[in-house]
């Protein structure tokens, strides 16, 4: 299996427990690497191109003031199967549903609220990734 990306968000509720540390012990642990880091707070508009594919759904307005409601932790991931390895490090969209001791498990609030996002497939990575970062700066693959 080669090595890939991966994008990730820390979201705003994670951010405000003072969370990022544990997060990132745990993809760590599961043998991810850091390829690229930027803690910042997105805008709307930024906000809005990111989740386009559910731009027709019910919440979409919702996820969207919540995703800009504070500082947020942008990642470039980088390791073995990496996609689908962030998603079980995640665990399930749902906190009440993710296996105990994944991310969402200990740090999610609701399905909106849910401490992390993480690329579904290879294609999805490449264009998040290309969202938020330069190819330039993914300097720890
Ligand atoms: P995942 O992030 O696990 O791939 P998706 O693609 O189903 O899950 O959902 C995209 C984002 O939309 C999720 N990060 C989640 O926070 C949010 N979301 C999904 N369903 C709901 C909902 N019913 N209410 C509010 N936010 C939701």
């Amino acid at each position: 299996m080669a090595k890939e990306l991966t994008f990730s968000i820390i979201k705003p509720n994670a951010v405000k427990k003072n969370a990022i540390g544990d997060i990132i012990s745990q993809f760590e642990a599961n043998g991810l690497k850091i390829a690229a880091a930027k803690l910042t707070v997105l805008s709307r508009k930024k906000c809005e191109e990111f989740y386009a594919e559910h731009k027709e759904r019910p919440f979409f307005g919702e996820l969207v003031d919540f995703m800009t409601s504070g500082p947020v932790m942008l990642m470039a991931l980088s390791g073995e199967n990496a996609v689908m390895k962030n998603r079980e490090i995640m665990g399930a969209t749902d906190p009440k549903k993710a296996t105990a001791g994944t991310v969402r498990s200990k740090f999610g609030d609701s399905v909106g609220e849910n401490a992390v996002h993480g690329s579904d497939s290879p294609a999805s990575a490449q264009r998040e990734l290309s969202l938020f970062f330069e190819k330039q700066e993914l300097v720890n693959e």
